[in-house]
């Protein structure tokens, strides 16, 4: 098997570029070397939090199995850097990009760079605001049927104080700022709950989908509110903060308040099963195989669906999860 030349190599990494899985067959001239199937450039947020290191991982894996050679970025959480990488990506001419857009906005002018040089992009877990002319189509969760799972959980959980008329007070931890993730997740959320004027979001500030921001927020809310009756967490990774947050305030978290939260790590998923939580909104990090077919469908230049999203379902307190399988994540 042959590898790419060290000045190719050397040139991916002033890139700042990873090259995940495969090689590429080096030509004899030491021109571009040949491709052997096809090559993706995926520009991945970062790694903050344990969705996200499955999501990579899911992405990697596929992309070996299938024999595609992967350029891998990892932001780290900075927007600037997934346009750097996604100009890198032309630069070098992969087949197909793929990105998980940090936030919804600011891709036009980068995503019409790789329309003029020909190159199908697909935009993957988070949705953009761009104009769907820039890009091939999207693969990944519905945040805002994630949001509506969210309040629908609580009209159940709350009937009783609801026909008593109420308040029932919520604390909200969202994502990060002007991510298609937090917004579709507080807009299903606040859609559900809208005909109920007993729920009363009290509080709402952002985490940045992270167990420290998590922990520190829910510091100063307890500090600042005694009666809450619910935390909404917009993931997993904040919700492990708040619950060390909760305890180490002497409260029973799942008991003196509800606790709803997105992701459906194994961590939190045990917790509900301790009954430390009370409803996990699953969000599938595991699309992979999703992203590396339609990249294939595409570099044969064929036409893929504008929207796909992964499945996912819902986990509540009163379910019999004895028998559920490692989360993986
Ligand atoms: C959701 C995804 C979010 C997860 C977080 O599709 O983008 O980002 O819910 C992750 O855990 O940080």
């Amino acid at each position: 098997m042959e590898y790419i030349t060290e000045k190719q190599l050397f040139l991916l990494l002033c890139l700042g570029l990873s090259l995940a899985g495969g090689c590429v067959k080096q030509k004899s001239s030491g021109e571009l070397p040949q491709k052997q199937g096809i090559i993706l450039g995926f520009s991945q947020i970062g790694a903050e939090s344990a969705w996200r290191t499955c999501h990579t991982r899911s992405v990697k894996e596929a992309a070996a199995q299938a024999g595609v050679q992967l350029l891998f970025s990892n932001a780290e959480q900075k927007q600037e850097n997934q346009i750097r990488a996604i100009r890198s990506f032309i630069a070098y001419q992969v087949d197909v990009i793929a990105f998980v857009p940090i936030v919804s906005g600011g891709w036009d002018n980068v995503l019409m760079e790789a329309r003029d040089a020909g190159i199908p992009v697909l935009v993957t877990d988070r949705k953009i605001d761009s104009d769907e002319g820039l890009y091939a189509g999207f693969i990944g969760t519905d945040s805002i049927a994630e949001g509506r799972n969210a309040g629908l959980f609580l009209l159940e959980k709350f009937k009783e104080p609801l026909e008593r008329g109420g308040p029932i007070r919520i604390v909200e931890l969202s994502g990060t700022v002007g991510s298609s993730a937090a917004t579709g997740r507080a807009e299903g959320f606040r859609e559900v709950l809208a005909p109920y004027p007993q729920f009363q979001i009290v509080h709402s500030a952002s985490g940045d989908f992270l167990r420290s921001k998590g922990y520190e927020l829910m510091q100063s809310i307890l500090a600042s509110y005694s009666n809450i009756d619910v935390i909404f967490s917009h993931n997993d990774g904040m919700t492990l903060g708040v619950l060390d947050a909760v305890k180490e305030a002497s409260l029973k978290p799942g008991t003196d308040m509800a606790i709803v939260t997105v992701d459906a790590e194994q961590a939190v998923i045990n917790a509900l099963i301790r009954g430390e939580v009370n409803c996990v909104i699953e969000c599938n990090p595991k699309q992979g195989p999703g992203i590396i077919r339609l990249a294939q469908t595409l570099a044969r230049g064929e036409s893929i669906s504008r929207l796909i999203h992964v499945d996912e379902t819902v986990f509540y307190e009163w379910d019999d999860l004895s028998a559920l399988p490692p989360r993986g994540y």
